[in-house]
């Protein structure tokens, strides 16, 4: 399994970036991801690569101009037959970890990073498959966005990770968030690590980790837990988001 990413964007030199540390770094020398920034620059239609323009009806700022996004796209969907086309925008799906396993079974992904105030709505109806958002926040452009869907996606990628790290299976506890953990000293600055994560009872730690994640999870994400509550077990694996 392969995935290739085209990254539709005016910052191409942003790219790999921070994709190329880590685990996403490793998934790209191990030939699992392929990043390929592309400059919308490159296809305007004027000396100076303007790509934007005025909206109809008036209003504050700019649009990203027709022309360069309709053609760009249809250049990379031209060399990636079926690829899908992602685009950044605070518009869009909330982006979630079943949104990451959904994007991560396709072999090529455009995705198109967001500039200025918007696209043109043609543009969305015409060539878009997923308008996707990361948060209910404004950015200054697409380009991070891009990055975090990225992160997320490839290390889904099968052979990513490493035998320890997935070991960390997150499907485990649902829709929980994680319960506190411990490592050496067993204390510090006075403060102990809990006597039951000593015990090596491994009933009772499960027990003990599971009340903590649903306390936690209560307090702190009383939306989380209702749905915890309300769905059963296998749903809850499968389709967590
Ligand atoms: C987001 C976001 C975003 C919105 C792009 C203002 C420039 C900016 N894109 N998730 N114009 N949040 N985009 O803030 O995706």
């Amino acid at each position: 399994m392969k995935l290739h990413i085209d990254v539709l964007t005016l910052f191409p030199e942003l790219f790999p970036g921070p994709l190329a540390a880590s685990i996403t770094g490793r998934a790209m020398s191990r030939g699992l991801l392929e990043i390929d920034p592309v400059n919308l620059r490159d296809f305007s239609h004027d000396e100076r690569g303007t790509v934007d323009d005025k909206p109809y009806g008036g209003g504050p700022g700019m649009l990203m101009k027709v022309e360069p996004l309709f053609e760009a796209t249809d250049f990379l969907k031209a060399r990636s037959p079926g690829a899908k086309v992602v685009l950044t925008t605070p518009r869009g799906r909330l982006f979630s970890q079943k949104l990451a396993r959904e994007l991560v079974g396709e072999e090529r992904l455009i995705v198109v990073c967001g500039h200025y105030e918007g696209v043109d709505q043609r543009y969305i109806d015409s060539r878009v498959d997923y308008e996707v958002s990361i948060g209910d926040y404004v950015l200054t452009n697409g380009n991070l966005p891009a990055m975090v869907m990225i992160d997320a996606i490839a290390r889904l990628l099968p052979g990513a990770l490493g035998c320890e790290e997935s070991s960390e299976d997150e499907s485990h506890t649902g829709w929980l968030l994680e319960y506190p953990q411990y490592t050496r000293p067993e204390e510090y600055e006075g403060l102990k690590v809990p006597e039951i994560l000593l015990s090596g009872d491994h009933g009772k730690i499960a027990a003990w980790r599971r009340q903590e994640a649903e306390w936690l999870t209560m307090r702190r994400r009383p939306e989380l837990y209702a749905r915890h509550r309300a769905w059963p077990r296998e749903i809850k694996d499968v389709n967590k988001d």
